[in-house]
Formats: structure tokens, sequence, C-alpha cells
């Protein structure tokens, strides 16, 4: 199935670029590739002649490739010379990048189409050929009336379509209901940094820094939100500047203050790639059409520019969230301040004006800890602010002291290609060292799990020796680096693991995970929690494994009750068992999530922030589940993560003999 990739997929709709705020040029080559190639498209919509579609497209083709300026070829009247490009459009083009207008033939084909039409195209599969055929045949014109009409299994009996194409356009509706909505954070913090180097490397730039979600690391980003400082005489070149960035698809709005902007991935200096994911995991986001959707997709972005001496208060402000603002606006008011993005204004000062006006009585502020100090307040990290309790530590000196991804000297639930890893235990253990650990734990996964090449016990036993001569070698050498020996247990009906018991007692330690998520999520929120319990209480059990299943923007974990699953961890943990709860760091997982952290540390209950990583980029995903914890108040003694190899050792072994 071949995707649609148009140059402005996700979120930012199929509408002609807008015109830069000054020209000429108006459009830069990028925006004319994008529309070159809508109009490709529209006119496959309206089935129109082919050699004229194929001219748009092979111009549009053309131009995105192209390594000349194109300004400089209309200005020198040479666009004709360029392949593909004839009188006609090179009129068109020029026409455009001149007044700011697009020809008002595409203009026309864009009205005349119903935006229905234009909404299937950014279903994954999906291109203007059919959608044409279920508009003419199905009286199709909008996504919902794509769904209704696949529901009742009338696409499959059309020519050219079939059961298969039908459930598959089913499953790219879905796909894209998500894609559309929030992203990972992941892919948010690569888009944000990317954009954020650029927008820092501008002359007159003194200082950007990304806020929003992003700074607080949530789990999914909505947009982006940048702000800069720059003074009010490079105000324009530098907002000039930002525009002409590569990597922006569309301006959505550009102001005094504020530009809107859609990102694409030409923002990356190398070409976007997705790393190696297990294949359950890419299976529940959506597959290949996830992927060629995240290479062809775009961000918006917000970015918002200001006098240096309002700074503070702006990347204060759009750091959020709305929640800690209002907390922070109220005790503010208390104080007979005003609080906003502008400043900290004494109200008797502000009287009756308004933004700036009334900002140029704020109290000063070089950074965030002056705003925070001015309200009587230790400077709060932006993880923390949620509005769950950390105003109040704020005021107390009692905001906790978070975990730093520099502390963490090891993880215990990695794979090789025992099962389905990528890299061999002595390829993830050189890693890990690079990576300044000094312990890995390895947790390949187990015979049931046959789709992950689950390993027998015979294999399993048989890396358990090459364990321990590795671990010999590095002792005799001196090496501060060791590997426990574990596996990925899967837990089985009734709670039970896999794997006999004299088997599993040969090793450090065991992550018990779900896998069968079929019966879990088929099940009653009791009846999961009793079967966990189970698995937990088994002598064996070390950590549970990404306690909820859940993939971010893929699937929901099955239902179960983690706080009493928490409960009954802080029990054994009570009375010597080791029972950790995993912090999965993928960033698709993320689970644990970090609200549940936050329980987990009041209730003495160790978590292990686990990579779960399938290859050597894989570990690197420990920087994501760094970022979780820290959202859930961890601190270094809060994880198992910060032990030395000593120590993890020892823990083990307790664990072992309790
Ligand atoms: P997102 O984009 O949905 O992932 O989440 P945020 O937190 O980035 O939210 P966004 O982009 O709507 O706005 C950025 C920040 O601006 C937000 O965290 C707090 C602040 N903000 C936006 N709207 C309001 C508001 O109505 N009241 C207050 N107090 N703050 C707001
Ligand atoms: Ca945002
Ligand atoms: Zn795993």
């Amino acid at each position: 199935m071949t995707l649609q990739l148009a140059p402005l997929m996700a979120g930012g709709g199929f509408a002609l670029p807008r015109p830069r705020p000054r020209g000429p040029p108006y459009f830069g080559r990028n925006q004319v590739a994008a529309a070159l190639h809508q109009v490709g498209v529209l006119l496959e919509l309206a089935d129109a002649n082919t050699f004229r579609i194929r001219s748009y497209q092979n111009a549009s083709r053309t131009l995105g490739t192209l390594t000349d300026d194109l300004w400089e070829l209309v200005e020198t009247g040479r666009l004709t010379d360029v392949k593909g490009i004839g009188k006609g459009l090179a009129a068109g083009i020029e026409q455009a990048m001149r007044d700011g207008e697009w020809p008002e033939d595409w203009v026309e084909l864009h009205d005349s189409t119903p935006p229905g039409l234009l909404d299937m195209l950014d279903i994954p599969g999906l291109g203007p050929k059919r959608i044409r055929i279920l508009h003419e045949k199905l009286g199709v014109t909008s996504v919902a009336d794509l769904r209704n009409v696949c529901e009742e299994g009338l696409v499959a009996s059309l020519k050219g379509f079939g059961a298969k194409s039908q459930s598959r356009i089913l499953d790219g509706i879905d796909l894209l209901a998500r894609f559309r909505s929030r992203r990972r954070l992941d892919i948010g913090l690569m888009y944000g940094e990317a954009f954020q180097k650029r927008v820092a490397a501008i002359p007159g730039v003194l200082r950007a820094t990304l806020a929003g979600s992003a700074r607080r690391r949530r789990e999914t980003i909505g947009d982006l939100d940048l702000v800069v400082a720059v003074h009010d005489d490079d105000h324009d070149a530098v907002t000039q500047a930002i525009l002409e960035l590569p990597g922006i698809a569309d301006v959505k709005g550009a102001g005094a203050s504020k530009v809107s902007l859609i990102l694409d991935t030409e923002i990356f200096d190398e070409a976007f790639a997705l790393p190696h994911l297990d294949a359950t995991v890419l299976d529940a986001i959506g597959g290949a059409e996830y992927e060629a959707m995240e290479a062809g997709g775009t961000i918006d972005a917000q970015v918002r520019l200001v006098p240096p001496e309002v700074e503070p208060f702006t990347l204060a402000y759009f750091t959020g969230s709305k929640e800690h603002n209002i907390a922070m606006r109220q005790r503010a008011i208390d104080r007979g301040l005003r609080l906003n993005e502008f400043g900290l204004i004494p109200e008797a000062l502000a009287g009756d004006l308004k933004g700036m006006e009334a900002a140029v009585h704020s109290l000063g502020a070089t950074s965030e800890e002056d705003i925070y100090r001015h309200l009587d307040l230790a400077w709060v990290p932006p993880e923390l602010r949620e509005d769950m309790g950390e105003v109040t530590a704020a005021e107390t000196a009692a905001l906790p002291t978070l975990l730093e991804p520099s502390m963490v000297r090891g993880s215990l639930h990695n794979h090789t290609t025992l099962s389905d890893g990528e890299a061999s235990l002595e390829v993830m253990a050189d890693a890990a060292q690079r990576m300044g650990w000094s312990w890995l734990g390895l947790a390949d996964h187990s015979p049931t799990l046959v789709v992950a090449n689950g390993a027998s016990a015979d294999d399993l036993l048989a890396q358990g020796a090459t364990v321990r001569r590795c671990n010999a070698e590095w002792a005799e050498q001196g090496v501060d680096f060791r590997l426990f020996h574990g596996v990925e247990s899967d837990i089985l009906a009734n709670g039970r693991l896999d794997h006999p018991d004299n088997v599993l007692a040969e090793l450090d330690y065991v992550v018990a995970s779900v896998h069968a998520l079929g019966r879990w999520r088929g099940r009653d929120e009791q009846t999961n929690t009793e079967e966990l319990l189970k698995a937990i209480d088994h002598p064996a059990t070390t950590v549970l494994g990404h306690p909820t299943g859940r993939i971010l923007q893929g699937r929901d974990g099955y239902e179960v009750d983690l706080m009493a699953v928490l409960d009954h961890m802080a029990e054994h943990n009570a009375d010597g068992r080791l029972k950790a709860m995993e912090l999965n760091a993928s960033p698709y997982r993320l689970d644990l999530d970090w609200r549940h952290c936050k329980r987990a540390k009041e209730l003495g209950v160790p978590v292990i922030i686990n990579p779960d990583a399938h290859s050597v980029r894989g570990l690197t995903d420990i920087a994501y589940g760094v970022m979780a914890a820290r959202r859930g108040w961890l601190e270094s003694d809060d994880v198992l993560n910060t032990l030395s190899s000593e120590e993890m050792s020892a823990r083990l072994r307790g664990d072992n003999e309790g």
C-alpha cells in the first residue's frame, strides 16, 4: 500500500501555503513545491487529464530537490530552464513569489473541492484516485462518512477494494486521529530541540528556550512553545529570519510578539529516522503506516518574542502548566501583585494599565528564580509544575532533589539476540560501559512469547554461563562493571510465571511482565489485579515489568488497580523482600505513569527505570525514563538505578535468600 506523503500532512491541513508577511519573494521553494503537489492531487480528485496531473506532480518533485536558489531563477528569467517547468507553470510560480498570490485556477481548484475529501487525503494508504471512486460510487464526502460505509461493509464490495483494504482504511482512520491529536515526548522533543537550536543561532537572539509541555516533559506534546529574548531593535529582523528557517512548512500567523508555525522534518540536519522498535509496540501504533506518517509528519509551534527584561516572566507563563500558573497567580494576588506573561506588577502601580504598559512597573527578574523569590518560593523544576503540591513544597523547602540522568549507573530490563534484541550480550555490555554505567541487567524473553523469540531454558542457562565468564574477566582486569542475569518471564494464567521454578532460581532476578494482552484487556480490574498480585508473590519475582501494558498513542493498558498493587509490593519490601516497580523508559510506554511514581515513593516501593532496550540505541531511552521519574518527584534514593554494582548485587542477593 502506498502512502500519500503530502508535504503538509498531519496538523497542517490541505490548504495553499500562506505568503510571508514581507516579500518578495512571498513564498519559498518548499511552499511552491507544496502548492504544486496540492494542485496535482486536486486535479486527480477531479479526474483531470493524466498529463496535466503529471506535469504538476513532476514540477513539485523537481522543486523539492532543487539546489539552485528558486527566487534567483525567477528574477533572472531562467525558471523555464528547470526540467519539467513549462511557460504556464513558470508564470504561475513567478506571480505567486512576486505578489504573494497563488494563480486563480489553483485557488479555484481548492475552493471547488469538498473539504471532506481533502481531510481523507491524510488517511494513510488512501490516495486521491481511490477517494474519487469512494466519492462517486458511495457518495462519501467526509472521514465520518467513510468510517460508516466501511463499517457497513460497503467498501469491501467495491471493485478494486475488497475486505482487506476496507479494514486497512478503518485502521488508517484510527491512526490518523491519534497522530493528529498529540505527539509523543520523544518526537516532540526532537522537533523542539532542533527548532530551538536553529532559532538560538539567529543573530540578535539573546536566548531561545523551549517552554510548554515539552519543557515540563509531559509524555505527549500538543504543540511546541518557544520563548525568545530579543531587543526591540532586532525584533523584525529576527522574526523574518525565523520565517526563513528550513523546516517551516507553513506560517499560520505572524503578529507583533507571536509567530505561529507548522514545522516539518526538514527542520532536522539529518534525514528523519525512527529507532528500531519492538514488533508489538510498532504493531500497536500502526506499523509501517505509522513510520511513513512520522517521516512526513509536522508539528505546530508558537514562538513568543519579547525583550530580555520581560523574558523570564514569559518563559514562566508559557512553561505552565495552566494549573500551576493559576496557583502562582493566586499567590501573587494575595500579595497585591499581578502575575502574567509580561511581569509581576504591584496592583497599586498597574492600575488600569494593561499588558506591556503595565509591565514597565514590574518587579525585576533576570531569571525564573527571581520570580519565585518575589513570591517567597524556591524555584520549582518545570517537571513539577502541575499543581500537585509543588507550590507548598517550594514554600517550606520541601521540594525533592530530583534524579539526574548522570546519577544512573545501570538498568535491569534489556534484551539481546538471545530473544528479540538486535545486539549481542557483548555489544550491549560494551555500550552500557560507554554510557558510564557500572552494571547492566539482561532480561530476555521467556519461551511462551514465541513472537519475541523467547529463549528456551537451556539457552537461558547457557547465557548465564557467558555472563559469569564476562564478570570474572572484568573482575580480573579491575573493570568496575558487571552483568546481572535475569529473564523477562511472561505472566501466565493464574499469575504463574514462565519457566520452571528451578530454572528461575538460577537467575539473579526476574522481571515478570504481562504480554498476553488480549486476555488481560478483556477482563475486569479485580481479576487482573489478583493475578498480578500472585505473580508478584512468586518468590523469584523481583520486578514488575511495564505494569499496565499501555502504548502511548497506541492502546490503553489493561484495567488494574495499581494503588493496590503498590500497597502489596510495599508490604513485601517492608518484610525485606525486594519487589521493585518498573518505570519502563521507552517513550512509547512510560509505564509506570508519573502519578503512580509519586505513590511508589510515598510507600517506599523501589522504582527501577528500565529502557527495555532492544538495541544499543534503545539503551538511551533511559533519558525519557528519568524525565518521567522527575515528573513523579523521584530522587536518587527512590530508584535502584543509582546503586553501585556492589550495592545492586547485595540487593539482589538479599532477595534470593529472603
Ligand atoms: P500542550 O501544548 O497541550 O501539550 O500543553 P501546554 O502545557 O504546552 O499548553 P499550551 O501550549 O496550551 O500553553 C502553554 C502554556 O501557556 C500552558 O502550559 C500554560 C500557559 N497558558 C495557556 N493558556 C493559559 C490560560 O488560559 N491560563 C493560564 N494561567 N495559563 C495558560
Ligand atoms: Ca504547548
Ligand atoms: Zn522487554
